[in-house]
C-alpha cells in the first residue's frame, strides 16, 4: 500500500496573526486541552506552555480532568491546573486571560463546566491548535489540521517556523515525543509522513532517549491493570459481524474489582483489532454519569462518522470516541443495532456479511 497521507502546511498568513497576537509583552495566556487528557494533549500543551513562558508571558496549563498516572514522570506536568480539583481557581484565572489556546479537541462543550468559565471571558481571543476533524468556527484564529498525526507535531512545526529549532530544550522535546508517539500508536498509524520523521529526527537531537520515553509511557503499569485486560479480553470481549466488530465493556464493580485508575483501560480498544480479520473495535467503559464510547477501525470503516451518528462523539477516520446515557446493556444493544446498520450501508446490499455472533456474557456477573 503506498502512502497517502497528507502533509501538515502551515499558513504563513496565520502565523504571521499569531505572533501579532503575541506580541504585546506579559499577557495572561490560559492553554486549555480536552476531558481525560491524553499524551497528545499533555505534551502539546507543555511544550507549547515553554515556548509563551519564554517570551514573558503568564501561561496556565488547564485540563478538565486528570491525566493518567503513566504521564506523571513527564516534566513540568505538575503544573498542568486541574480545573475539577480547584474550580474557582481556576475559573478566575480564566475570566482574566488575554489570550485562550485550545490544544487537542476543538469542541469547547466538551469541556463541560469548565466552558461556563470561558464563555464568560468575551473578550480573550481564542486560537485552536488542533488535528480533530470539524471545527466549529468560534474561534478568532485556526491551527486546524485533521491531516496531522498528532497535535504535537503541529505545535512543533509551529514552533519551528516561529521561532526555530533552538527554542525546543529536551524537556520540551521530550513532551512533544510522548504526543506524537502516544497519537500514532507508536508510530505505526496510517497518517505518518517523511517530514514527521523528520521532525523526530530533530527532537532525537536535543537528546531524548527514545526508549525511555517508551518504557515510561508503555511499561509504566500496575498489576492490576495488567489483570484487568485479561479478565477483559476473556470475559468481556463480544464479536459481531462474521468476526469483523469486536466490542468490550467494564462497568464500575468490575473496575473497583482491578484496582482501577485514571488511564488503565488506555489501549485496551486497540487489541482486537490484533486479530487479523477485525475492522472495528468498541470499548464501552462505565463513568458515573454515562459511558465513555472508544471507538478504533481499520481501513475504510469511518468511526469518526460512525461516532457522530450513533454516540454523539467524533474524532478521527480511524479513533473516535463518544458518550451513551443508557445502561450498558441498552449501550451494548444499540451498539450492535448501529453496526448492522452502518455496515449494510457501507457494503452495500450485496456485500453485507452474514451475522455470526457470539455475546460476551460470560463476564457480566454480579
Ligand atoms: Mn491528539
Amino acid at each position: 500500500m503506498s502512502n497517502n497521507a497528507k502533509e501538515v502546511v502551515l499558513s504563513t498568513e496565520d502565523l504571521d496573526r499569531l505572533k501579532l497576537m503575541l506580541a504585546p509583552a506579559e499577557q495572561r495566556i490560559i492553554i486549555l486541552s480536552h476531558t481525560n487528557p491524553d499524551g497528545d494533549a499533555v505534551g502539546s500543551s507543555l511544550a507549547w506552555c515553554r515556548v509563551l513562558q519564554s517570551m514573558g508571558h503568564t501561561v496556565t496549563c488547564v485540563v478538565p480532568t486528570r491525566y493518567p498516572y503513566f504521564l506523571n514522570w513527564i516534566s513540568g506536568i505538575d503544573e498542568i491546573e486541574i480545573f475539577k480539583e480547584k474550580p474557582e481557581e481556576i475559573a478566575a484565572t480564566i475570566k482574566q486571560a488575554d489570550l485562550i489556546f485550545c490544544l487537542d479537541f476543538n469542541t469547547l462543550s466538551r469541556l463541560e463546566a469548565l466552558s461556563d468559565a470561558i464563555n464568560e471571558n468575551s473578550s480573550a481571543k481564542r486560537i485552536l491548535i488542533d488535528h480533530h476533524l470539524s471545527p466549529p468556527r468560534s474561534y478568532d484564529l485556526m491551527f486546524s489540521h485533521p491531516e496531522s498525526s498528532s497535535t504535537s507535531y503541529i505545535v512543533a512545526l509551529m514552533i519551528e517556523r516561529m521561532f526555530g529549532w533552538k527554542v525546543v530544550t529536551r524537556e520540551m522535546a521530550e513532551a512533544l515525543y510522548v504526543g506524537m508517539m502516544t497519537d500514532t500508536g507508536n508510530f505505526s498509524f496510517s497518517t505518518l509522513t517523511p517530514e514527521l520523521f523528520r521532525t523526530v529526527a530533530k527532537l532525537l537531537e536535543t537528546g531524548i532517549h527514545i526508549p525511555t520515553l517508551y518504557n515510561n509511557v508503555y511499561n509504566g503499569y500496575t498489576e492490576g491493570r495488567a489483570r484487568l485486560f485479561g479478565y477483559v479480553i476473556d470475559k468481556k470481549m463480544g464479536i459481531m459481524h462474521n468476526g469483523e466488530v469486536a466490542y468490550m465493556s467494564l462497568k464500575e464493580n468490575e473496575m473497583r474489582r482491578y484496582g482501577f485508575q485514571q488511564g488503565d483501560s488506555e489501549g485496551f480498544v486497540n487489541y482486537p483489532l490484533t486479530v487479523k480479520k477485525m475492522k472495528m473495535s468498541a470499548m464501552f467503559l462505565a463513568t458515573r454519569k454515562f459511558i465513555r464510547v472508544s471507538l478504533r477501525s481499520r481501513g475504510a470503516v469511518d468511526v469518526n462518522v460512525f461516532a457522530r451518528r450513533y454516540f454523539e462523539g467524533g474524532g478521527h477516520a480511524n479513533a473516535a470516541g463518544g458518550k451513551s446515557f443508557r445502561t450498558m446493556e441498552e449501550t451494548i444493544e444499540h451498539f450492535r443495532a448501529s453496526v448492522e446498520e452502518y455496515f449494510a450501508e457501507i457494503e452495500g446490499t450485496n456485500g453485507a456479511a452474514t451475522e455470526s455472533t457470539r455475546a460476551a456474557t460470560e463476564g457480566e456477573t454480579k
